[in-house]
């Protein structure tokens, strides 16, 4: 076997390993987190291989509503921290949605479909101190 087969195999095994641990409980990879009461709605745009805007604002603990306006072929929006995950094919604009971190500063935003992120999928969102 060519060992450019096993490098592929390996990756493979490897993004089912991720796509096994996305969500971390009984919710589907491709289920869409949960949008909270009260979410403040942000259109993103996800495209190969960049997020418009690539950087989102928002308030710590803040309830956020995610429109994810997807192009080229399947893309997500995850945040790791805020345990986001929307995510759909192209040509779909799916929402989802999360709370932001309670603890203000700069956190990752990626998509988590094969090497997006490492093509440049990837933004910051920034979180500010809780609006009173
Ligand atoms: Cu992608």
């Amino acid at each position: 076997v060519p060992a450019r087969t096993l490098t592929a195999a390996a990756a493979v095994a490897a993004i089912a390993a991720l796509v096994a641990g996305c969500g971390g409980d009984d919710a589907g990879h491709h289920e869409n987190s949960a949008v909270p009461d009260g979410a403040r709605t942000i259109a993103v745009t996800a495209r190969d291989f960049e997020f418009e805007p690539a950087a989102i604002e928002v308030a710590a603990g803040e309830p956020i509503r995610i429109d994810l306006d997807v192009h080229n072929e399947p893309h997500d929006f995850v945040v790791d921290e805020a345990h986001a995950h929307v995510g759909g094919e192209e040509g779909e604009t799916v929402t989802g949605g999360f709370t932001a971190p309670g603890e203000p500063g700069e956190y990752a935003f990626y998509c988590s479909i094969g090497n997006h992120r490492q093509l440049g999928m990837e933004g910051t969102l920034v979180v500010g101190q809780a609006t009173p």
